[in-house]
């Protein structure tokens, strides 16, 4: 349940992510209505990322072990926010949708909003990695009996309690399944919100498919079976 926010914290990892991470916090800083602090983890960036961030009025946690789900972890622990933000630092999500994720989470009483990119007008996102997540929120609606669109959406508004009661493995990409696995264990409310995909203008994607995509399907699969030996 969450009723209220008091503070936000916009949780966002970086691995060179120079070309991006501007636009990104300056949107955020331009559209947030409600008090917020950014806190920005990056995995050790040699682009001048660093730099950027410095000059900014963010908080910046250094973490050089690789992992998109350790850095957002690391963050995420340390936020101080009773809602937290978390998104990417690559300019692909639309953030200008921020108050609208925010809001959704607070009127349906929700732990947890995503924005979903699959009613993308422009359908931006590419062939293999649309089938790909279809396939996966397919197998993950079937197993946690949910009704979500966009399972790999790693753009979402999260309440700090719920999260606080969760104890997090996974340090690559799964940790987006992964939590999603864990609220549903927990029957957390988890609601979406449309949003667009944005092509990266900068760097390159640091998704492994083949790999991702097995740690995702494990998974999936050790939060179902685990929960039928209980
Ligand atoms: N700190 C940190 N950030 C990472 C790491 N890997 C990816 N990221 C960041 O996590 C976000 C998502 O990664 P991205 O490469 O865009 O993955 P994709 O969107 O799934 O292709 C981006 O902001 C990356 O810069 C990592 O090992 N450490
Ligand atoms: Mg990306």
């Amino acid at each position: 349940m969450t009723s209220k926010v008091d503070l936000v914290s916009v949780v966002i990892p970086t691995l060179n992510e120079a070309g991006n991470i501007v636009e990104v916090i300056d949107t955020v800083e331009k559209e947030l209505r409600y008090p917020y602090e950014i806190i920005i983890v990056d995995g050790g960036s040699t682009d001048g990322t660093r730099k950027i961030v410095k000059n900014k009025n963010c908080k910046l946690i250094i973490e050089t072990r690789r992992g998109y789900g350790l850095a957002l972890r690391l963050g995420m622990k340390q936020a101080k926010g009773n809602i937290m933000v978390m998104v990417d630092g690559d300019g692909t999500y639309e953030l200008k949708h921020i108050n609208i994720v925010l809001d959704r989470l607070i009127e349906k009483d929700a732990e947890l909003c995503l924005a979903t990119r699959m009613f993308d007008p422009n359908k931006a996102m590419g062939m293999m990695n649309f089938v790909g997540n279809k396939v996966i929120t397919f197998c993950f609606n079937m197993l946690y009996k949910q009704n979500l669109s966009d399972s790999q959406s790693g753009y979402r508004a999260i309440s700090k309690i719920a999260f606080d009661k969760i104890e997090f493995k996974e340090d690559d990409m799964a940790f987006a399944t992964e939590m999603l696995v864990k609220f549903s264990q927990k029957k957390f409310k988890m609601v979406e919100i449309p949003t667009i995909y944005k092509e990266r203008k900068y760097g390159k994607p640091k998704l492994r498919r083949f790999k991702s995509g097995i740690e995702i399907f494990t998974t999936m699969l050790k939060g179902f079976t685990e929960r039928h030996y209980e």
